[in-house]
């Protein structure tokens, strides 16, 4: 039982948050992290150390030169001096000696996952040649490794997805270092510049004749297609009950036109009237063929 309370005891002073003095987030500690071999430190709320290494000394170091520390703060705050970015480390360069010891104390202070991941190194006793924290905010995780005794300068950002790319990158240089890498905010060129140029404003006609004029060929077979197809329907009944009514009214009206009018005169009527139906419908068939007939 005794055993059990000094076991919460530690556990709740390990875990203990610390007062994170820029927002009054608490900041929570990850430091009981389970050992899974090969550098590999995991625990159940998420941190996770790669890499890490305390006493294996890589080629060419006799010895451990020294013992460093840094700290690093992660998050959108330390991207406001960077215009254009949204996440950002505190520091974008970190200067060590070759061979030393160093361990990185990593605050993520979002609410978000970052990651402290550097890449490049020997895979002899690096896995994957890289040595990584990471961990969702606000929480510190720290780690340890040791560093070659090339010079080199090693890329070191944030591998969750876009965070490198809009400004959580740096770099950390080993002895004199080589080549530094680009865009790293504030620090160096960027490959590709940010333009925040306003483009020149084209002038406006306020009469603007051309879209009038491309208009119509499109709006014009559209409109008609759409107007016929909705009012067939009502035409054709029009057009039965015109005939079942109008056809008797206009028999008797034949009739006494007819009336007192010599067989010729009335055949001539006839077929002048024929002709103009005649007429008629030929002119209705063609309109009804170019409404219905397949577009394009
Ligand atoms: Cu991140």
């Amino acid at each position: 039982m005794t055993h059990t309370i000094r076991l919460f005891l530690l556990g709740t002073l390990l875990v203990s948050p610390l007062a994170h003095a820029a927002t009054g987030q608490q900041i929570v500690e990850h430091n009981q992290l389970m050992d899974h071999g090969d550098g590999h430190l995991m625990d159940m709320d998420g941190g996770m150390i790669m890499g890490q290494n305390k006493d294996k000394l890589p080629a060419g170091c006799d010895r451990i030169s020294e013992d460093a520390q840094i700290t690093v703060h992660a998050g959108h705050q330390y991207a406001k001096k960077f215009p254009g970015s949204m996440f950002a480390f505190d520091q974008q360069e970190w200067k060590v000696k070759p061979c030393t010891r160093l361990t990185v104390n990593f605050i993520n202070e979002d609410n978000i996952r970052h990651q402290w991941m550097m890449h490049g190194l020997p895979k002899f006793m690096y896995d994957k040649g890289m040595f990584h924290l990471e961990v969702t905010g606000p929480a510190k995780i720290s780690g340890t490794l040791i560093l070659p005794k090339e010079d080199r300068t090693y890329l070191v950002h944030c591998d969750m997805a876009q965070h490198m790319e809009k400004g959580m990158k740096a770099q950390l240089v080993v002895g004199n270092g080589s080549t530094p890498f680009p865009s790293i905010p504030g620090l160096t060129e960027k490959v590709i510049p940010d333009d925040y140029s306003v483009p020149a404003v084209t002038p406006v006609s306020t009469t603007a004749p051309a879209p009038i004029q491309s208009a119509p060929p499109t709006a014009v077979p559209a409109a008609s297609g759409t107007a016929a197809s909705s009012s067939f329907p009502t035409t054709y009944l029009f057009g039965i009950l015109l005939g079942a009514f109008g056809t008797p009214w206009v028999i008797s009206g034949y009739r006494k036109r007819f009336e007192g009018m010599s067989p010729g005169a009335v055949a001539n009527h006839l077929l002048t009237r024929l002709q103009e139906t005649t007429r008629y419908v030929i002119a209705w068939l063609q309109t009804l063929y170019g409404q219905f007939k397949p577009k394009g």
